[in-house]
């Protein structure tokens, strides 16, 4: 099985996600997730990873000078643990180039919209502004321009009138945990990855 890094900074549903489906043995998972990170201590996510019986880590921002050394002590940990794929599940630092390239077709965000629309930290905010009547989440591999990256996996929702940033919120997330899991499977499986072009490419026999 593939070796998972899970990065977050936060309650970590995501995250719970990604467990769920990597240690259902009636799914016979390719992800074997072996490592936690947080950037933020006594998050709730880092208590779902020990109830799972993994590995933990916190790796504080503010005890980094730069981005870079942040970055380089993620790397780290990460190859320490043999790491093979990154997910950020939650995780809210943008990444160093240099980051970004050592892990490049090897690390998946999930970000709260139908991407290439609504990039950014407050994706739900803007849908509701621009009025349209559906919204979504979008699994990419991360580029280092943050949320352009190669999209594989999107789900949508319906967008209600009188929606709030948190009921729209609680919809997407939903979606988030089928598509997460749906994305790192393909990944992990080998039945997709990122081209010299930056495309996705499919693998029909692996
Ligand atoms: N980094 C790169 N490319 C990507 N990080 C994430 C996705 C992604 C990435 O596609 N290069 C919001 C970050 C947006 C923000 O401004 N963060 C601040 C810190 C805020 C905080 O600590 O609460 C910052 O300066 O990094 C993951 C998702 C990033 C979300």
């Amino acid at each position: 099985r593939k070796k998972v890094g899970v990065l977050i900074s936060g309650s970590g549903t995501n995250l719970q996600a990604l467990i769920d489906h990597s240690q259902d043995l009636r799914k016979q998972s390719a992800a074997e997730i072996v490592l936690v990170i947080s950037n933020k201590p006594g998050v709730q996510g880092l208590q779902r990873a020990e109830k799972a019986g993994i590995a933990t880590k916190v790796i504080n921002h503010k005890d980094f000078a730069s981005r870079e050394d942040f970055d380089d002590a993620i790397h780290t940990a990460l190859t320490e643990a043999q790491v093979e794929l990154v997910c950020l599940a939650g995780f809210m630092r943008i990444l160093t180039g240099g980051f970004v390239k050592k892990w490049n077709g090897r690390m998946l965000n999930v970000h709260p919209s139908l991407l290439p629309s609504f990039k950014g930290a407050n994706a739900h905010k803007l849908v509701l502004e621009a009025g349209v009547p559906l919204s979504g989440c979008s699994v990419h591999f991360v580029a280092e321009e943050v949320d352009a990256g190669a999209i594989l996996v999107q789900e949508c929702v319906r967008v209600y009138p009188g929606d709030t940033e948190d009921s729209l919120s609680e919809r997407v997330k939903a979606m988030e945990h089928r598509a997460f899991p749906q994305a790192m499977e393909l990944l992990a499986a080998g039945k997709a990855s990122l081209g010299e072009n930056g495309k996705i490419v499919w693998h029909s026999n692996s």
